[in-house]
């Protein structure tokens, strides 16, 4: 069997077929039993079915790194998903919802990279990656599940590339994390649809403090053997529950110190249509 036919290889051709055609497909976990490096495997082969119709991948981002979120889903390890350029909005900009299923937004803080980052080939991947970092943002991450009622198993989340569909981020404030002073804990964070407050939370339900974002995206940047390109963003992970995202709307995140994000959604998502 060569890996095109594999089992992982249709799975990532499913996962990638709902993400075109926006049809939620059933879980994955539901007909076969994957491990974590197979789920991590079906990633990859939609990277590459993703990077062979012209995307490219332009950051990482981790999920379940909120102690609610690892608790709700029986997890111990944060989860690592690719972003790409055909999911990257501008700050202040506009977001076609026909391009997704069922969308939902979390606020983020966001670490740009001022160079390339190849963890595999670091002495010391963790400290180069913070070296690496020269900017930080606010940011909005949109995700969508490419399952039936957003409902997934660890597996199957991975496999989904952890749910990413798009993202925004701020504006860029130079940053240099080789200072020990360097900390982004304890921050209020919120989220805003239509200037109505819609979740409230801290950069310190991120991991206790988004930086520590960093040596889990080193970490597992090296075990999946992704490269960044310099510019890629990297999300840290959400400091409030995902809220749905609805056509129509402006949607804005506020971090003190950090400032806003926001963009306005026209159209109607697949599922409300
Ligand atoms: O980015 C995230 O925090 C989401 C991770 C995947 C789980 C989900 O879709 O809620
Ligand atoms: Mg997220």
């Amino acid at each position: 069997m060569t890996e095109s036919t594999s089992p992982l290889s249709r799975y990532a051709s499913a996962l990638d077929e709902a993400v075109t055609s926006r049809r939620a497909i059933a879980q994955l976990s539901l007909t076969a039993s994957l491990t974590l490096d197979d789920a991590y495997r079906v990633q990859a082969l939609g990277s590459d079915l993703r990077t062979a119709r012209g995307d490219r991948l332009v950051g990482a981002k981790l999920g379940f790194t909120s102690k609610a979120k690892a608790l709700q889903m029986g997890v111990s390890d944060v989860i690592f998903g690719r972003l790409y350029a055909s999911g990257e909005y501008a700050d202040g900009g506009s977001v076609v919802m026909e391009d997704f299923i069922h969308p939902r937004v979390e606020p983020e803080v966001a670490f740009r990279l001022g160079a390339r980052f190849d963890a595999r080939a670091s002495a010391d991947p963790e400290a180069e990656l913070r070296a690496a970092v020269d900017a930080v943002a606010p940011g909005l991450e949109i995700i969508d599940s490419r399952y039936r009622d957003f409902r997934f198993s660890l597996t199957d989340v991975v496999a989904d590339n952890t749910s990413a569909a798009g993202f925004v981020t701020g504006p860029w404030q130079p940053s240099d994390l080789t200072s020990a002073a360097a900390r982004f804990d304890d921050r209020p964070v919120t989220l805003e649809i239509d200037g109505a407050v819609v979740a409230t939370g801290s950069t310190s339900d991120i991991l206790g403090d988004p930086l520590l974002a960093l040596p889990a995206i080193a970490r597992m940047a090296a075990a999946q053997g992704v490269v960044l390109p310099a510019g890629s963003v990297l999300l840290a992970g959400a400091a409030t529950a995902a809220v749905a995202l609805p056509g129509g709307v402006t949607v804005s995140a506020t971090v003190p110190g950090l400032g806003s994000v926001r963009v306005t959604t026209t159209g109607a998502p697949a599922e409300e249509r």
